[in-house]
């Protein structure tokens, strides 16, 4: 898969060389490259952004440098995602339908957002006949700073759903036994009793069976108290 990230803050995307991510770029499974906004200004102060029309607070991303900035990226076959607090809820379902998809190109928006043409001018037939579509995503119901703590999220959720891209292939399989594609039953390890609280009897007993039943009651006993 290539993911690009464009963002006026790359620093904010150093977490992807760690861990499973990291390996999956060292394997060759992940293309992950991270664009500076302001490398495509052209004027001495790096200027991203102006006044909104109609006035109000907060300033809002131009839109001839999020153009020069994705014209280069959106050639064929790829997924835009413009991260906005306005957007669509993240979910592990939409994870999973990105995880299959070739070229992820995520723009990360600052201030108030991304003058909403950029949107419009990408959503356009002639993009989407070469295989470019647009969607603008939310990972929940606060307001950030910006983007990219939230395409952080997206990336993380979307690609260890790759093959090859998790070190157990195993417990993706036994997530997607749930229908969210999460674990949702608590989970004890080593030492037997710790601090007088020991594991419960049935983990102990090898039946796996029971050890089922008993996971997808305690699932759903968890999900009733956590809605
Ligand atoms: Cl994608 N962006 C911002 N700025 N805030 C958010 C968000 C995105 N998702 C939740 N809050």
């Amino acid at each position: 898969m290539k993911i690009d990230a464009v963002t006026i803050f790359p620093e904010y995307f150093a977490p992807t060389q760690l861990s499973l991510l990291g390996k999956a770029q060292d394997k060759g499974l992940i293309d992950l490259q991270i664009h500076d906004l302001r490398s495509f200004t052209s004027d001495n102060h790096n200027t991203v952004d102006d006044t909104p029309y109609g006035g109000g607070a907060g300033m809002v991303m131009l839109p001839e440098i999020w153009g020069e900035a994705l014209d280069p990226l959106l050639i064929s076959d790829a997924d835009l995602i413009i991260l906005t607090p306005a957007g669509r809820r993240f979910s592990q379902a939409m994870a999973a339908d990105f995880s299959k998809r070739e070229h992820l190109v995520f723009a990360c928006g600052r201030y108030e957002g991304i003058d909403d043409r950029v949107r419009q001018f990408y959503s356009q037939p002639q993009f989407a006949n070469s295989g470019v579509r647009v969607h603008e995503v939310s990972i929940g119901d606060y307001v950030l700073g910006g983007g990219e703590v939230a395409a952080l999220v997206m990336i993380e959720a979307i690609t260890r759903l790759i093959p090859g891209v998790l070190g157990n292939p195993e417990s993706l399989a036994e997530e997607s036994h749930n229908s969210d594609g999460y674990l949702e039953y608590p989970n004890f390890t080593k030492p037997q009793e710790w601090r007088g609280f020991g594991v419960p009897e049935i983990l102990l007993s090898g039946n796996h069976g029971e050890i089922a039943k008993w996971r997808e009651l305690q699932a759903q006993k968890r999900a009733k108290k956590n809605i």
